[in-house]
């Protein structure tokens, strides 16, 4: 336990380590943050909507507590329910995880008037930062390099003038956005009408709010975000940076750390970090946040916002640097100071998480919920895998399909993708479909093991592959599949053939690819 051993992380011993902590999420993050709170003898409360009762967080989870329906509106986001759940079981602090209510203000606030710890920064961080506007000015005064763009919300006169200015192609975004939503890209004057309009109707149906701002779009970008962490007491470090430019709709896709293009300009590391740190401090920010950047093809970076939450992806991070982000995230936020310095963070190997979605990447990526008949996982060297799924469960409509988020390391980039594609290889999840397959497509591009990214990356793959074709033995297996019809052959005979004595473990990961 942290309060005897104390972790290397810190001078000082905490004083005043939390004894329970609720987790206000569900799900893998749910679960990842339960592991951390046990390590540190901390009690944890799981919360849960009608959809989740068989949930693994609730299992996990030291004590459980029901807060209402499936729909998300009436239990995970319900600001009230939560801070009445933790005030029930007696929880000093709580976790938001990602998504739901991690970048609400309010819910921020309403913990702290309740008494409880945010496991997070204030709201009034993230208050400053929820404006996109804002956050430029912020970065701004900082220092930081931002995107051309306006200063404020534009109207659609506004926007043309700024494009008389900078030209086209521009892009709309919502000031109160992030992550994609109310987000349009603007080819030619013609398009800025339509596009602003429903830039501004998207914005007002997401954030309750239609402002609309320009910025010069940046093309054949990589999307490249630091992971800062700050103490209470001003202390600021940055964890580096992961490529996230693999992302289709908006939504990445894969992640790795370090990023190819840094790796090959390691100044680059020190560079954006350092502008991070500033941004972050200029936002009186503390706890674990991400700053995102835009990469330009002439390695120029720009500022683009901060997330105020733990993300997605923090594993590779947590793999790189063999830090664990939650674990210091409780103890900033129960007072602790920070005791590592930027000299202290040292990066080692390669790491690359694939998000391993309930999806069928061969009907549009449809989301597949169902229940998982079968699951067999990668282990061994360098595998983490970040779920909360197991056999026999059955993943919800209700919610985000995100099944598991597979990490691995290794060395060296190459050996991280050969081990990522073993691991895929032997990853098997039946009765549902995923995009297993196509991560596996994807590590097989060349430009992709060239490491040559960029946020158009998928789009382009798809019309270099277009469209996601059904791999080969999936073909052979519905011809095999109507042949064993055919024949009438036995369960039984086809049982004993799959387990022929003849078979590797690969092998095996084919037939299961091809009974699925
Ligand atoms: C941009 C951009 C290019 N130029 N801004 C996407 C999410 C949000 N955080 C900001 N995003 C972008 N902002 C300027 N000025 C490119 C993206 C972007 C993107 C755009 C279109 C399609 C895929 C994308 C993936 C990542 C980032």
């Amino acid at each position: 336990m942290s309060r005897s051993g104390g972790p290397p992380y810190f001078a000082d011993r905490i004083a005043e380590m939390f004894r329970k902590v609720l987790v206000a999420n569900r799900g893998e993050i749910a679960v990842r943050v339960i592991r951390t709170l046990r390590e540190m003898g901390i009690l944890s409360v799981a919360v849960y909507s009608d959809a989740d009762r068989t949930s693994l967080h609730v299992r996990m989870a030291d004590e459980a507590e029901r807060i209402g329906p499936p729909p998300s509106s009436e239990s995970y986001l319900l600001i009230d329910r939560i801070i009445e759940a933790a005030r029930k079981h007696g929880a000093e602090a709580i976790h938001p995880g990602y998504g739901f209510l991690s970048e609400n203000a309010e819910f921020a606030e309403a913990c702290e008037a309740a008494g409880i710890v945010f496991i997070g920064p204030s709201a009034a961080s993230i208050r400053a930062v929820g404006s996109k506007t804002e956050a430029r000015r912020v970065a701004m005064a900082a220092g930081t390099p931002v995107t051309p763009g306006t200063e404020h919300a534009v109207t659609i006169e506004e926007a043309r003038a700024f494009a008389g200015e900078y030209g086209y192609p521009l892009i709309l975004k919502a000031v109160a956005g992030g992550g994609g939503k109310g987000m349009r890209v603007v080819e030619r004057e013609a398009e800025l009408e339509p596009a602003y309009r429903l830039a501004a109707s998207e914005a007002e149906r997401s954030f309750r709010n239609a402002d609309i701002y320009v910025e010069k779009l940046i093309t054949r970008a990589r999307h490249i975000e630091i992971q800062v962490l700050g103490d209470r007491h001003g202390n600021m470090i940055h964890l580096g940076e992961r490529e996230c430019s693999i992302q289709r709709r908006h939504q990445k896709v894969m992640e790795e750390c370090p990023s190819p293009l840094v790796a090959m300009y390691p100044e680059m590391r020190r560079e954006m970090g350092e502008a991070a740190v500033r941004a972050a401090a200029a936002a009186g920010y503390h706890n674990a946040g991400t700053v995102e950047f835009l990469v330009d093809e002439d390695r120029k970076f720009y500022f683009l916002e901060i997330n105020t939450r733990l993300q997605v992806e923090h594993p590779i991070t947590e793999l790189t640097t063999g830090l664990d982000l939650v674990r210091l995230q409780v103890e900033i936020a129960a007072g602790a100071r920070l005791h590592l310095k930027q000299e202290d963070i040292h990066w080692r190997g390669s790491a690359i998480e694939c998000r391993i979605y309930a999806e069928d990447p061969y009907n549009d990526f449809l989301p597949s919920p169902g229940k998982i008949t079968r699951l067999n996982r990668p282990l061994g060297p360098g595998i983490r895998i970040d779920a909360a799924i197991y056999q026999g469960w059955t993943v919800p409509i209700d919610y985000d399909p995100l099944l598991a988020k597979l990490a691995v390391w290794a060395p060296r980039r190459e050996q991280t993708t050969d081990r990522l594609l073993r691991a895929l290889r032997e990853y098997d999840v039946g009765g549902i479909r995923t995009n297993i397959g196509f991560f596996r497509q994807i590590l097989e591009d060349r430009d992709f093991r060239a490491g040559r990214l960029h946020t158009g990356f998928i789009e382009e793959f798809f019309k270099r592959n277009a469209p996601p074709k059904m791999p080969r033995e999936y073909a052979a297996a519905a011809a095999l599949a109507a042949a064993l019809h055919a024949s009438r052959v036995t369960e039984n005979a086809t049982a004993a053939a799959a387990s022929s004595p003849s078979s590797s473990a690969w092998v095996q990961a084919g037939r299961n690819d091809l009974l699925r």
